[in-house]
């Protein structure tokens, strides 16, 4: 068994959600924050039998999207300002960050 946790963006959670339910697979949405734009994003994790890895990573690839963001600036306010850059940035966030870990034991009480 395999446990995949997945990042993806907030605007791509529901159409996820409602493929894995559509597919019969069980899954646990988490309210994150990403640590580089402190933005709002949504993780899975999704509990599969090692054969079903295959066709929820699927799943997951045809319901999340990339997309550019834009970095605000955000001013040193008196400290370092060398590495201040005063105009917005552009990002592309992905689509999905995927980790796959091999699952010791799995309970339901
Ligand atoms: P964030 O950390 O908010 O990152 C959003 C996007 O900003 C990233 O998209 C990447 O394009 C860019 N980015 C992140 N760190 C950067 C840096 N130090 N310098 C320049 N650009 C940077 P993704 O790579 O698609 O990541 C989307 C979200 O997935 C991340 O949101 C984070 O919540 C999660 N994530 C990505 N890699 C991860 C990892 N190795 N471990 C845990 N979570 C991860």
């Amino acid at each position: 068994m395999k446990l995949i946790v997945a990042v993806i963006q907030d605007k791509d959670s529901n159409r996820l959600s409602d493929a894995l339910v559509d597919q019969d697979f069980q899954a646990t949405r988490l309210a994150s924050t990403g640590g580089f734009l402190k933005a709002g994003n949504t993780t899975f994790m999704i509990g599969v039998e090692d054969d079903q890895v295959q066709p929820v990573l699927e799943l997951i690839k045809e319901n999340c999207k990339a997309r550019e963001q834009l970095v605000a600036p955000i001013s040193p306010m008196g400290g370092n300002a060398d590495s201040y850059v005063p105009y917005p940035v552009e990002v592309q966030v992905g689509g999905a960050t995927v980790f796959i870990l091999p699952v010791e034991r799995f309970e339901k009480f």
